[in-house]
């Protein structure tokens, strides 16, 4: 399967996230690309889109604070990466806020997705990435892979979080759109719910979002991916944690048959191997032979896709993980 990749998408390294009242190294790293490039053999480097494609998924201002806040936070006197540490739950002011602080407060949902000086010149390349794999298949090729980091599924309209910045999928899906595809559907396979994308499309009759995903009820996001958010053009279904093959397998086949419903013109999967057994932070139990498994029955709806990479932080099985479910696409 041809394959995509940037490295400028390295230059986003943030040394760590913060969560259960501490700093923990940042799970979302290089490595995990590394890791990927490794197993799947040659890539092929993106063209430049520009950033047309995505402020039609992202809000101007959102993309300006993403390209300027890190300089802010360094003009502001500080090191490191920039977090945020005030969240608006009384609402959003119009956010011409000139604090940087205020800034990372409105514009990011959690403190797992810090800013630091390469953030968007990665977020940016790995939009970038996913656009050239999109360009092949809208030009006939069966399956692409993008390999995009960091991921973009839990990135809203104009918020960052969930180690995400720009969505890439929701990017693609919308740019199809643009290119004429009439219907397109989103396939969410990442433990954790793509909040982002639902949030980017819900409500829309062109573009419909199936996600399987842990129950937020136990698992991050927690405020979006339950089953009652199901409805018109969104699919949520939420999952035991220790769920393995035997039973994700149905809710897989559910997804399928809701997405053939819609007649898409193309399908973007965005695939996270974090549903793995071995992930450092999730908790479902599918092995590295799953994958396989699951990449057929996707295949078998015949569509145009387009794979885009979102999670999977056990680094030792992401190679082989990604390498598998690649392979059930030939
Ligand atoms: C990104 B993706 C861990 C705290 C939560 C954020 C997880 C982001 C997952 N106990 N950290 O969907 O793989
Ligand atoms: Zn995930």
């Amino acid at each position: 399967m041809r394959a995509f990749w940037d490295d400028r998408q390295r230059a986003h390294s943030t040394a760590a996230e913060f969560f259960n009242g501490k700093l923990h190294p940042a799970a979302e790293h290089s490595g995990r690309v590394d890791a990927i490039l490794a197993a799947i053999g040659p890539t092929e480097t993106p063209g430049d889109c520009g950033l047309e494609p995505l402020l039609a998924v992202h809000s101007a201002l959102f993309v300006e604070f993403l390209q300027s806040a890190h300089d802010r936070w360094l003009e502001a006197g500080r090191d490191g990466d920039a977090f945020p540490y005030t969240f608006p739950v009384v609402g959003r002011r119009p956010l011409d806020l000139g604090r940087i602080d205020a800034l990372l407060g409105a514009y990011s949902f959690d403190t797992s997705s810090p800013i630091g000086p390469g953030t968007w010149e990665s977020a940016y390349w790995s939009a970038q990435t996913a656009l050239a794999a999109l360009r092949t298949v809208l030009d006939g090729e069966r399956s692409v892979f993008a390999l995009c980091r960091p991921p973009g599924h839990h990135a809203g309209p104009d918020y960052c979080g969930g180690y995400s910045y720009l969505n890439s999928a929701a990017i693609c899906a919308e740019a199809a759109r643009a290119e004429g595809r009439r219907r397109v559907a989103i396939l969410d396979v990442d433990y954790h719910h793509g909040n982002g994308t639902q949030d980017i499309f819900a409500g829309r009759d062109d573009i419909v979002f199936a996600s399987i995903h842990a129950d937020p009820a136990t698992d991050y996001p927690y405020f979006w991916g339950h089953a009652d958010e199901s409805g018109g053009n969104i699919l949520n279904l939420p999952l035991l944690r220790g769920t393995d093959w035997s039973g994700y397998e149905p809710a897989l086949t559910q997804a399928l048959d809701w997405i053939e419903r819609f007649e898409p013109e193309l399908l973007v999967v965005s695939y996270g191997a974090d549903t793995h057994e071995a992930d450092p932070i999730s908790h479902f139990k599918l092995r590295t032979s799953d994958y396989a498994l699951m990449a057929r029955k996707i295949a078998s709806l015949g569509l145009p896709t387009l794979i885009v990479m979102e999670g999977g932080y056990a680094v030792d099985a992401l190679g082989s993980n990604v390498a598998e479910f690649l392979s059930g696409f030939r």
